[in-house]
């Protein structure tokens, strides 16, 4: 990844430290810098490499003096000025100003005042009343930041899904080659493909629990061990926590259910075991009719079921419910009645309708995309360059006359493609909808994808809607503009967006970026739902990131998506047809 962020955060913290000692004006500066550095879709350190620090002021609300302390960066790897700030605050403030009510002139009075530098000692304060007694301070405010303190922390803890998946492929591949291991399955969030990741939980069906945990912790990926037992075990690898539970074969089943969750799902199904007189734990699964008291012992009554997760579902007269669906939205009453989902496989996916080549700001040529992709196993892909406009500086992006010779030379690419090229681009949308290409232009490439890159905070609603109601646009590309913890995007009215995409027969992406896995399932759930088609595409930068498309697809299977739902599971002369529609 590009250095945008870490120069975005340095940025943002500068303006905190600014803020902390009552500058004023300066700090929005920064922060304005901050996000459009964040959103800029070239890496700072290609455009300094390429032009030095006047390429880096070309970039919107950077100034020359925000672009010598980027080039400062990117030449020492620190910002002078940020390391004096923070000698004269030495707090973690990151972490501090993640408190929800803690801005950093909280930091800055209540370092002043009490010393307090980290989370803990914030929390050891407000827990010894020492709050309140600070001038501009009071009981409320104090309870306020002590009730706050929990989810900060644990919203600075999460990780993406696609820095912890590769973590636990790997445990898994490890634990499936190991003689004392019958059955190895991730389980928690992982296994649902939640965007955020709190713990990666891995399960372990064997009789020898002191062979499996001695070797996960003599595991080559084991950075550090937290914590272990005898059946289980806590390590760090490669920055992520793991959770790993050995249980014998007979009880995997269960095992597997229980710690797959989601909490709320388990709860709602053991409700509905109870109705049943049944009882169901991470033990199995037991008839407790004839028990006087179910609650005696965790394994009690007669034991109906346990050993495989079908089994367990089964035992409740239900079908296996994909763990993607296991968030309590209705998935329990739909199993009940057989009318869950076919949700779409990554095995479903024909092709990608949005990549990028070294025309824009892509690393591999369209021949080397077309030859990754086909590799890959698509039928077809999408090149989907940008164009300039909003959002887009430092010379990224093709004007009409750039996009229509870079068509050419796919279409040209084409004829000797052994998959289906489409001739794209990906067009920005203006505040106000506008698309950033002509008219004539749009006619004549096959495949518009258009993207939100620029003022990407407060309602979004209005300026989707009207990109939708552009005949020429075929796609709305990452429709919020989300970056997972880091930026929540614009604000939607998703019934709208759906209701107009269906109404126009635009499609919506699912941006399958784990930066962005956006659309968000719980939209994508309501984009179905009102007819609207999805398209599920990963926005490659270069061959190593066609991969993506699985986070994508997982995504999709969160919000309830089939086959049917999705563009880019028809085949080339599917989509040719929609396209031309
Ligand atoms: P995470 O790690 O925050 O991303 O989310 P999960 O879902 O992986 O949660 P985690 O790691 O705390 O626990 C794994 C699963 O174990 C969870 O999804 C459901 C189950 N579980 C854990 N604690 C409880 C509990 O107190 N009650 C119930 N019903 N289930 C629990
Ligand atoms: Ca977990
Ligand atoms: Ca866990
Ligand atoms: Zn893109």
């Amino acid at each position: 990844m590009s250095k945008n962020a870490a120069v975005a955060a340095l940025l943002e913290e500068m303006a905190d430290h600014l803020e902390a000692r009552d500058v004023e004006y300066k700090p929005n500066v920064y922060r304005r810098a901050a996000d459009s550095i964040l959103g800029h879709t070239v890496a700072v350190e290609r455009l300094y490499e390429e032009g030095g620090e006047d390429a880096l002021d070309e970039i919107e609300d950077v100034g020359d003096a925000i672009a010598a302390k980027t080039a400062e960066f990117l030449e020492t790897g620190t910002i002078g000025e940020l390391e004096e700030l923070r000698e004269g605050l030495p707090v973690d403030m990151a972490a501090l100003t993640a408190v929800e009510g803690v801005g950093p002139k909280t930091v800055g009075a209540l370092y002043e005042a009490l010393g307090i530098e980290t989370l803990d000692d914030l929390e050891a304060a407000a827990e010894a009343g020492e709050i309140r007694e600070v001038t501009g301070f009071g009981a409320k405010t104090e309870a306020n930041i002590l009730e706050n303190i929990p989810f900060a922390r644990e919203a600075r803890e999460r990780s993406l899904l696609g820095d912890a998946r590769p973590v636990a492929d790997r445990i898994v591949a490890f634990f499936a080659g190991h003689e004392a291991a019958e059955t190895v399955e991730t389980a928690g969030s992982i296994r649902r493909w939640r965007p955020t990741i709190g713990d990666v939980d891995v399960l372990v069906a064997s009789d020898d629990g002191d062979a499996i945990i001695g070797a996960f912790e003599a595991w080559e990926g084991t950075d550090s061990v937290i914590e272990a037992g005898t059946n289980k075990a806590s390590v760090r690898s490669e920055g992520q926590r793991v959770d790993l539970r050995v249980v014998v074969p007979e009880e995997f089943g269960a095992a597997l259910q229980y710690f797959t969750g989601s909490k709320d799902h388990n709860v709602a199904l053991r409700n509905r075991a109870i109705g049943m007189d049944l009882k169901v734990n991470e033990y199995g699964v037991f008839d407790v009719s004839a028990v006087d008291d179910p609650e005696a012992s965790q394994r009690v009554g007669t034991r109906v079921a346990g050993e495989t997760e079908a089994g367990v579902y089964d035992a409740l007269g239900l079908p296996l419910i994909p763990p993607e669906l296991r968030e309590n939205r209705d998935e329990i009453r739909r199993a009940a009645e057989g009318t869950l989902p076919t949700l779409v496989e990554c095995g479903d996916v024909l092709g990608d309708l949005h990549v990028h080549t070294t025309a824009s700001d892509g690393t591999a040529t369209i021949v080397e995309m077309a030859e990754a992709a086909a590799d890959y196993g698509h039928e077809y892909l999408g090149i989907a360059d940008h164009a300039t406009g909003p959002g887009m500086v430092g010379g990224v992006g093709l004007d009409d006359e750039e996009l229509l010779a870079h068509a050419d030379a796919v279409r040209e690419a084409n004829d000797d493609a052994s998959i289906e090229l489409f001739a794209g681009v990906e067009a920005n949308i203006g505040t106000e909808g506008s698309i950033s290409v002509g008219d004539d232009a749009l006619e004549s490439l096959d495949c518009v994808v258009a993207s939100p890159h620029s003022a990407l905070d407060g309602d979004g609603t209005d300026r989707l809607v009207t990109a939708i109601e552009h005949p020429a646009v075929d796609v709305i590309g990452h429709p919020t503009g989300r970056l997972l913890n880091q930026r929540p995007g614009h604000d939607i009215d998703i019934e709208r967006v759906a209701a107009a995409a269906a109404d126009h027969d635009t499609v919506l992406e699912i941006n399958a970026d784990p930066r962005r896995l956006d659309l968000r399932s719980s939209y994508a759930k309501v984009a179905i739902e009102a007819g609207a088609t999805i398209s599920i595409n990963t926005d490659a930068h270069g061959v190593e990131t066609l991969d993506y498309m699985r986070f994508g697809v997982h995504t999709a299977r969160r919000g309830w998506v089939e086959p049917d739902d999705v563009l880019n599971c028809l085949d080339a002369a599917g989509v040719r047809a929609f396209l031309d529609r």
